[in-house]
């Protein structure tokens, strides 16, 4: 009953492999340079360029889309009261190609925005050997850092600027997530379990007071007070303002009897890198 693709029809089905096919590559070796361009791969930069991709594409497809409809509107419409339409007498062969080429089209171009992502996500996860790990508890409603030496902020995420910084959450309440609008990274933190993300503070950034915390997990009536703010120092700097809290602490820890949350954090901290 299903007759195979004549010559003709098999040329129009191959033009539209091709298109298919090509759209990707163009696109792919642009990627591979900019990777190239930076020895962190910074995944921030990907995530603008696949938003751009996507956003161009759906624009495409519905000015496209837009254009048929309202040119099939124009020259289908009924001319007298009583006109009756009729449909057009289509072969099984073009009834398939009908049904198949556009589908192989949007799906070509489905697949290939899921492997970008695919490729994208992979980078999220590939954390530099040569990063800065500090410990975050989320709770209602607050973000808690514990650094490597054991000194803990609330709600300031200070970090040193041209070091990939790393969290590893975990969360003592209900699940919340942790966004870092500017750095492009999300990820939920929950009670019993351990997450991660990383980003990549390139320069400094103080007193930057867009450049937010946000938790972006309804947790509680007070979620969307739930902010915080990362501040970018200058290495030195930082240095020195970890050195001095480290300082502090171990005057409190000797002056205190109970010590023991602080170096258990330590511990745990050290045991993980
Ligand atoms: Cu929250």
């Amino acid at each position: 009953m299903f007759k195979g693709f004549d010559s003709k029809r098999r040329g129009i089905l191959s033009t539209f492999l091709g298109f298919g096919i090509l759209l990707p590559q163009t696109s792919a070796s642009i990627a591979f340079e900019t990777s190239q361009s930076t020895t962190i791969n910074d995944p921030a930069p990907g995530f603008d360029e696949l938003w751009h991709t996507v956003m161009v594409d759906i624009s495409v497809m519905g000015v496209i889309f837009a254009a048929i409809t309202i040119y099939f509107m124009f020259k289908y419409r009924r001319k007298h009261p009583d006109q009756v339409g009729d449909a057009p007498k289509m072969s099984a062969a073009q009834a398939v190609g009908w049904a198949l080429i556009p589908a192989f089209i949007f799906m070509a171009d489905d697949f290939y925005l899921a492997a970008k992502g695919w490729q994208l996500w992979n980078k999220f996860r590939e954390v530099p050997a040569d990063r800065m790990e500090v410990k975050l508890e989320s709770g209602m409603y607050s973000w808690d850092y514990t650094y490597p030496n054991g000194v803990r902020t609330q709600n300031k995420l200070r970090v040193p600027a041209g070091k990939p910084i790393m969290l590893r959450m975990t969360s003592r309440d209900t699940i919340h997530s942790h966004y870092l609008a500017k750095y492009r990274v999300k990820e939920d933190s929950m009670p019993g379990r351990v997450t991660y993300l990383w980003f990549y503070p390139k320069e400094e950034d103080i007193g930057d007071r867009d450049n937010l915390v946000t938790c972006t997990e309804y947790c509680g009536v007070m979620h969307s007070y739930m902010v915080g703010r990362v501040e970018v120092m200058p290495a030195v700097e930082f240095m020195r303002w970890y050195k001095q809290e480290e300082s502090k602490l171990s005057q409190n820890n000797n002056n205190a009897e109970d010590n023991s949350t602080a170096t258990a954090t330590n511990i745990i901290l050290e045991q993980e890198v």
